[in-house]
Formats: C-alpha cells, structure tokens, sequence
C-alpha cells in the first residue's frame, strides 16, 4: 500500500490491541500518543531505498508464479525467494526478533516496525503477485491519469473511496480507521471479523500465518484485480464499473490487515510475560 494505506491499517490495530500491547510498544517505540502505530507505519517504506535498507526490498511482497485469472495460488518454496526473501519469511523473521527478549531493545524496536509493515502489504493482493512485477508493469489509466495497476491498488483507489489522502494523510487515515473500525466491531464485517479473521493465526507458526494470509489476498487477483488477464486492461482506462468492484476489496483488505495486525500484536506481546 501507499503511505495512507499502511497508516489506516496501524490507526485500526490500535483501536483492537489490548491494553497491555498498548503500553508495552508505546515503551518500545517511545511514544505515549495515540498515533504510537501510525507514526511508524512507513517507515520501512523510507528505508528501502537508502543504501543500508537495501537488503529489505524483497521484504514488501511474494511473487506468486501463477498464472492469473486462469489459476492463482501461492507456494511458499516456489515463489519465496531463497536469497532475497518474500513478505512471509520476513514476517517471520521479525516476529521472532520482536519475540526475542536478549536483544538490544533498538532491534525489537526496528522488528516492531517492520512487522507493522508488512501485515499490511501482504494483504494488497498484488504484493501477493508475480505477473509483470507486482502489475508495476502494467500500464493503464484512472480517471484520465497514466498510472501503473500497483499504483492504481496501492493508492489511487483508497484516494478515491476516501479523499483528501495527500493533503492531510494522518487526520484522514485516522478517520477511515474509525469508520471501519465500526464496520468490524458492528457493522457490514461484524460476522466474518469475529468467524473467520482470524482462522489459521498461529503464533507458533508465522509462515503458515502469514502464507494464508498470502494465498487470500492473491484469490483476489484472479477475481477481481485481473478477472480478464492483463492484456484485458494494458492501455485502458479501468473505469467505473473496475472501480466499483475494487473499491470494497480495497476497504475489506484494509480493514483485515489493521484487525490481523492487532491480533498478532497481542499474541507476540502476550508472550512475553
Ligand atoms: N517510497 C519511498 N521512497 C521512494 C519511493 C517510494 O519511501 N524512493 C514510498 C512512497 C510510497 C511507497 O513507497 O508510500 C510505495 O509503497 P510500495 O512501493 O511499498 O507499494
Ligand atoms: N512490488 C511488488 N512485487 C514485485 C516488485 C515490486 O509488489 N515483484 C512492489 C514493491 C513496491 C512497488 O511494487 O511497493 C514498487 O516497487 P519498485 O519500487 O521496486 O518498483
Ligand atoms: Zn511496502
């Protein structure tokens, strides 16, 4: 996701964290306000550039070498590179460095905020998607605008749904997460948040966590982010009724990803003591 996406989903996971992971990673993160999650949501998005970071690029997603719409499907020894990684080892990874109570506070700290990333980009279905880079090479256009499909799914269509993302991302998140927050504690998610969220979490084995995770989100790539292939949509413009079917995708995966979050949270923080 873009910058506002992963501040949503931070912003939901601390409306369902407990009590206790609150004051836990606001001791970890230094930072006793309400935004202790959103403030850090990006961050390893800044990083990833920066000749230090390099090596955590291969962390944001996992190249599933389907063939959509025809089959999509995700398998952790095909598609998680060995050298380089994928988005479920690395949630793995810094799960149990944030797990680990012998290191220095710092690098539970870092793991922390990676964790925090990466819980929402395995939940953007083409972070989950090997097909022209993710759909980074795929070129269309959105309401007139040339873009890229990941773009167009990392932030163009949550700009559309919500508004106002660029000028004030902090503010505007913090008011998405609110309403789907509702949405989950009563509203149109109420039933399936608290029946099938969080089946198959796990905290004693992330991969499978995390690879199911994967595999729902990349269901959604032959439903409903490429129902026709990709050739469908190169040099098109995508549209109201494309938009119409990816918007309450988008919503819904956000919303997953911020609940999923605050579960994990808790699980890893309960741990501890
Ligand atoms: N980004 C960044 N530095 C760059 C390029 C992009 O921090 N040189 C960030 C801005 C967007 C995010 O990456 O919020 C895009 O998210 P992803 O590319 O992980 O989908
Ligand atoms: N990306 C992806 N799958 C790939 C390559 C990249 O999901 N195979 C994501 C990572 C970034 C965005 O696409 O969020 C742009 O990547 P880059 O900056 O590497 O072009
Ligand atoms: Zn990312």
């Amino acid at each position: 996701w873009g910058g506002f996406g992963h501040i949503t989903v931070a912003y939901i996971a601390s409306n369902f964290v407990s009590d206790s992971t609150t004051s836990y990673l606001q001791t970890l993160l230094r930072n006793d306000t309400g935004d202790y999650l959103a403030g850090v949501a990006t961050w390893a998005d800044s990083i990833r550039y920066t000749k230090w970071g390099r090596f955590t690029s291969g962390f944001h997603f996992i190249d599933a070498h389907d063939n959509p719409p025809t089959y999509c499907g995700v398998d952790y020894d095909r598609d998680c590179k060995k050298e380089a990684g994928c988005v479920v080892s690395a949630l793995q990874n810094y799960t149990s460095q944030l797990l680990d109570t012998e290191l220095p506070l710092w690098r539970r700290a870092q793991a922390a905020k990676f964790v925090i990333h990466f819980v929402g980009d395995i939940h953007q279905p083409l972070h989950t998607e090997d097909v022209a880079r993710g759909g980074n090479g795929i070129h269309v256009t959105f309401e007139g605008k040339e873009l890229n499909l990941h773009h167009v799914w990392d932030t163009s269509i949550a700009e559309k749904l919500v508004g106002g993302i660029r000028r004030k991302p902090y503010p505007f998140a913090k008011k998405w997460a609110d309403e789907l927050t509702e949405e989950i504690k009563s509203g149109k998610y109420a039933a399936e948040s608290k029946s099938g969220w969080l089946r198959g979490t796990n905290i004693t084995d992330p991969i499978a966590t995390a690879l199911g995770w994967a595999v729902e989100g990349n269901a959604l790539v032959c439903t409903t982010v490429l129902p026709e292939g990709a050739e469908a949509i190169e040099g098109q413009e995508l549209g109201t009724d494309y938009y119409e079917k990816a918007a309450p995708v988008v919503e819904e995966q956000v919303a997953k990803a911020g609940f999923r979050l605050a579960a994990w949270l808790d699980l890893i923080i309960s741990s501890l003591k």
